[in-house]
């Protein structure tokens, strides 16, 4: 109960998923926070650029992440800021765990390999809201 939550999902790497990225948060605002609602956002755009912008989104992001309890990662569509956040995590010493879908990618080794990361194939989203319980102690 009452987790500080960072949710990672795909961005500029394409926003197939982020309809699923929703649910996830939606779920576990249930119960616990969520650091990063925004990756859930249908509309935001990813069209929008800035050197200094993306300064700042880092800076408020590694925040958010040394101040998490635990990263959840949804790993299906390939990004590289999620890939980034769960190293810089591992760094750090934050759980992270990382879902993906088999069917749709084959993961990165860099993530696959990593015996620190909790990997979670799933093949239907809705076996992802028990793992969630499990993970969140709930
Ligand atoms: O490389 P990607 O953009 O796919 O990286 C996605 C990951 O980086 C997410 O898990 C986010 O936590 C983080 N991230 C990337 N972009 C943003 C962002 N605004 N705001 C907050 N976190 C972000 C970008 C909006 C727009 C300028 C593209």
């Amino acid at each position: 109960m009452n987790k500080k939550v960072y949710f990672a999902g795909s961005i500029r790497g394409g926003r197939a998923d982020a309809g699923l990225y929703r649910s996830i948060i939606e779920y576990i605002q249930k119960t616990d926070t969520v650091l990063t609602e925004h990756v859930g956002d249908l509309s935001l755009s990813v069209l929008e650029r800035g050197r200094s912008k993306d300064a700042l989104i880092w800076a408020q992001d590694t925040g958010w992440l040394k101040e998490s309890d635990l990263v959840i990662a949804e790993c299906t569509n390939p990004s590289l800021g999620v890939g980034y956040e769960l190293a810089f995590a591992e760094a750090h010493g934050i759980p992270c765990y990382c879902f993906y879908d088999p069917d749709k990618v084959q993961l990165s080794a860099m993530i696959a390999g990593d015996a620190y990361f909790t990997v979670l194939p799933y093949r239907r989203a809705e076996e992802i809201y028990p793992q969630l319980d499990r993970i969140l102690n709930n």
